[in-house]
C-alpha cells in the first residue's frame, strides 16, 4: 500500500522561482549595492544549480560579475543569502505566491485517508514553513511528519540525500512512498533514493527530460480545471486524486 506522499516545494507545491526566489535574489543584490541582475532567462539557466547559496557561488565563478573587494567571498555569499531569505519570506507574507492547483485538495485528501505526508526540498526551512502557513494556515507545517530542507544534508538534489533523510525520519522504506517533483534534479534525487516519482513540471522545467518518472502531468488539476497528461495513463476524471496516486504507485511494483 502507498504509505507516504513526499512533496518537493519549489515548482511543485507552488511556482516560487520566477516571481519569488528570483525577485528576492535581485532585491538582495540591490540592497548590498551589487549591480547584479538575474533576468528570467538567466535565472532559468542558474536553476541547474540547486540551493540558493550554491547558485550565487556558481554565478560568481561562471559569470564573473563585478565584485566588491571582500576578504572572504563565502561570507559575502552567506550575507546575500540571509538578505535574500528575508526578502523572500516578506514576499510570501504579502500573499504573492499561492499553491499550484490541486495541491491543497490532495494534501487534505491524504490527511483524511491516513496517508502520511513529508517534504524533501533544497530550499531553506523557513521558506517552507512560511509558504505553508501563509497558504494553509498556522497548523499546516505539522501536517508533514518530516520536513527535510536546505542544509540539513550535505549534498543537495540531484543527490539522494534529502529523500533518504526524510524516509529515515519517517521510518519508512522508500518504496512505500511516492515523490511528487517538478524538475529533473528532483526526479534524479528521488529515483536515486529508490522512490517512485510523479512529475508535475513547472514554468521553468517543462522541457526537461523526465525519463524514469511513473508519469508526467502538467499539474494535479482540479475538478473545474483539467490537467493534461504528458506521459502516462489517462486521467478518468481529468484531475489527480489519491486514487490516481495509488494506481500510479502500484504500477511501479
Ligand atoms: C529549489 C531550489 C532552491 C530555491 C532557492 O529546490 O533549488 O534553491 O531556488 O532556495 P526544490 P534557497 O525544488 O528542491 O525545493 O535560496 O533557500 O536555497
Ligand atoms: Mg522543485
Amino acid at each position: 500500500m502507498l504509505n507516504t506522499l513526499i512533496f518537493d516545494v519549489d515548482g511543485t507545491l507552488a511556482e516560487t522561482e520566477r516571481d519569488g526566489h528570483r525577485v528576492a535574489f535581485n532585491e538582495a543584490f540591490q540592497a548590498l549595492g551589487l549591480d547584479w541582475y538575474w533576468d528570467v532567462a538567466t535565472y532559468g539557466r542558474l536553476l541547474a544549480v540547486t540551493g540558493g547559496k550554491e547558485r550565487i557561488q556558481h554565478y560568481i565563478e561562471v559569470y564573473g560579475p563585478g565584485m566588491p573587494s571582500v576578504p572572504d567571498r563565502s561570507a559575502l555569499v552567506r550575507e546575500i543569502h540571509v538578505l535574500k531569505t528575508r526578502r523572500y519570506v516578506e514576499l510570501l507574507q504579502r500573499g504573492n505566491i499561492g499553491l499550484r492547483p490541486g495541491v491543497e485538495r490532495i494534501l487534505r485528501e491524504a490527511r483524511k485517508s491516513g496517508v502520511r505526508l513529508g517534504i524533501a526540498t533544497t530550499t531553506t526551512p523557513e521558506n517552507v514553513r512560511v509558504l505553508l502557513e501563509c497558504n494553509l494556515g498556522h497548523d499546516s507545517p505539522a501536517w508533514f511528519e518530516a520536513i527535510g530542507a536546505g542544509d540539513v544534508v550535505e549534498r543537495k538534489k540531484p543527490a539522494p540525500d534529502i529523500y533518504e533523510y526524510v524516509c529515515a525520519r519517517l521510518g519508512v522504506e522508500p518504496r512505500v512512498c511516492l515523490a511528487i517533483e517538478d524538475s529533473r534534479n528532483g526526479l534524479l534525487s528521488a529515483r536515486a533514493a529508490n522512490l517512485p516519482v510523479l512529475v508535475t513540471p513547472g514554468c521553468y522545467t517543462q522541457t526537461e527530460d523526465f525519463s524514469g518518472a511513473l508519469a508526467v502531468i502538467d499539474g494535479l488539476g482540479e475538478p473545474q480545471a483539467a490537467a493534461t497528461v504528458l506521459r502516462g495513463p489517462p486521467l478518468d476524471r481529468g484531475f489527480v486524486d489519491l486514487a490516481v496516486l495509488r494506481d500510479l504507485w502500484a504500477s511501479a511494483r
